[in-house]
């Protein structure tokens, strides 16, 4: 029996990995587009990686960009596709403020390639299609907690290029009859997230200031509320999507939302530490109170370990984000397995792993450079 085909643009970032591992479990033939960078760019996909001599391979790599239509096109007609799952943008908040315009040609202009590409192929048929949305469409909130329904506000150049993204998915489907979806994801997390997203650079972070490999974490607005779940619950939403009758679009999330400086408190005492926050504003940090345990040994009472820093607030912030995935429990009996302070022990005790051999090499002389750049 010939195996179901599935195009992953994003391959190589947090959700792309895990869903390709996912689909391969599932016996698909996983093709993944993958950019080309001046290093190695796929740590994220080295142990499912096959060696492309081998006969029967069922993950294939493809250089490409969602910014080349040309190159979209022609990966898509060679493969021909049963599932695309564009995975692919430049996903952080942040940096789509410097970074306006490239956003919108990745995020918003790259799903329409796709769509025009899969139309102009005559596979508007064949050729299921799933959008990573995001709640950030949300983003000053209309309405607590958001659904499918909750009108958008996007706040933020990333926002408003995946508002054009969500919209052109649903126009495709109902102009063209394409089953075409929109997963409208809330945030998730894991060990893979990119070190630079909240959760993680909190649990690299500490893990490294636990091992004497940094000294102090600097962070912005510890107020913002999340409802954060683990990408694998959501990866497997993504592929739920795409095996309906009829496309529709969901919104994904666990229901809870905590704030970032809840978040830091849990990562903190998976390492055996309890802080106390003090002062307001600029002006808050996060002191040692006691230690547990020797997962520390760099850590003292009384080292401060969390202060502020005004760059890492954005122009414009989305400040509370609470989904309801009501519709997605209903129609498709999906629920998150992992919860978030499982999520969050997970991906310390990973940095934790990581932040004691850099130390014990330092130990012995072997510095290994610790990338500060958050
Ligand atoms: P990541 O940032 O981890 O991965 C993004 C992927 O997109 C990487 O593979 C990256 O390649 C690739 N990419 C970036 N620019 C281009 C480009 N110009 N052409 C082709 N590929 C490109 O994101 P996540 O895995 O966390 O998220 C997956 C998708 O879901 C994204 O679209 C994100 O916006 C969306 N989303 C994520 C949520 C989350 O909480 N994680 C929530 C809601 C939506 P490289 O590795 O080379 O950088
Ligand atoms: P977000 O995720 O913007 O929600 O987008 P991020 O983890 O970057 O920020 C979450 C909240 O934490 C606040 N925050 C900080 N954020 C970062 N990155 N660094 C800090 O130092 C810091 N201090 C406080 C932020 O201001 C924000 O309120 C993610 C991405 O994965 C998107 O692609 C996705 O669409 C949404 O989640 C849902």
């Amino acid at each position: 029996m010939m195996s179901n085909k599935a195009l992953i643009t994003g391959i190589t970032g947090q959700d792309g990995s895990y869903l390709a591992e996912f689909l391969i479990a599932k016996g698909y033939e996983v093709h993944g587009i993958k950019r080309r960078a001046s290093s190695f760019n796929t740590q994220r996909v080295d142990h499912i990686y096959q060696d492309p001599h081998v006969d029967n391979q069922n993950f294939i790599l493809h250089y490409g960009d969602l910014t080349d239509s040309s190159n979209l096109t022609r990966i898509i007609q060679e493969i021909q596709p049963d599932e695309i799952y564009n995975l692919g943008a430049q996903s952080h908040v942040a940096v789509s403020f410097d970074s306006p315009e490239y956003t919108a040609d990745v995020d918003a202009m790259g799903t329409l390639r796709i769509l025009e590409a899969i139309r102009l192929l005559g596979l508007e048929k064949k050729t299921r299609f799933y959008q990573a949305s995001t709640s950030e469409l949300y983003g000053l909130v209309q309405e607590t907690p958001q659904r499918e329904t909750t009108p958008f506000y996007p706040r933020s150049p990333y926002a408003v290029a995946k508002l054009y993204a969500y919209w052109i998915t649903v126009n495709y489907r109902e102009a063209y009859g394409m089953y075409a979806c929109n997963g409208i994801l809330f945030n998730h997390e894991s060990p893979r997230r990119g070190e630079t997203f909240v959760t993680r650079k909190i649990t690299r972070g500490l893990a490294n200031i636990s091992q004497g490999l940094e000294s102090c974490l600097f962070m912005g607005n510890l107020d913002a509320l999340r409802d954060w779940g683990h990408a694998k619950d959501y990866v497997r939403m993504q592929w739920m999507m795409l095996q309906q009758d009829k496309p529709e679009d969901f919104v994904i999330a666990t229901g809870v939302q905590y704030s970032v400086r809840e978040f830091i408190r849990w990562s903190a005492a998976e390492i055996g530490v309890t802080l106390r926050f003090e002062g307001k504003g600029l002006d808050e940090i996060a002191v040692v109170e006691s230690i547990t345990g020797d997962n520390a040994p760099a850590i003292k009472v009384g080292d401060v370990l969390v202060r502020i820093d005004p760059r890492y607030f954005r122009p414009a912030e989305v400040e509370t984000l609470l989904g309801d995935p009501t519709k997605a429990k209903e129609k498709l009996g999906w629920t998150p397995e992992i919860s978030v302070q499982e999520m969050c022990a997970e991906m310390v005790r990973e940095d934790l792993k990581v932040a004691q051999r850099h130390a014990l090499l330092k130990q012995h002389g072997h510095e290994l450079p610790v990338s500060m750049e958050n």
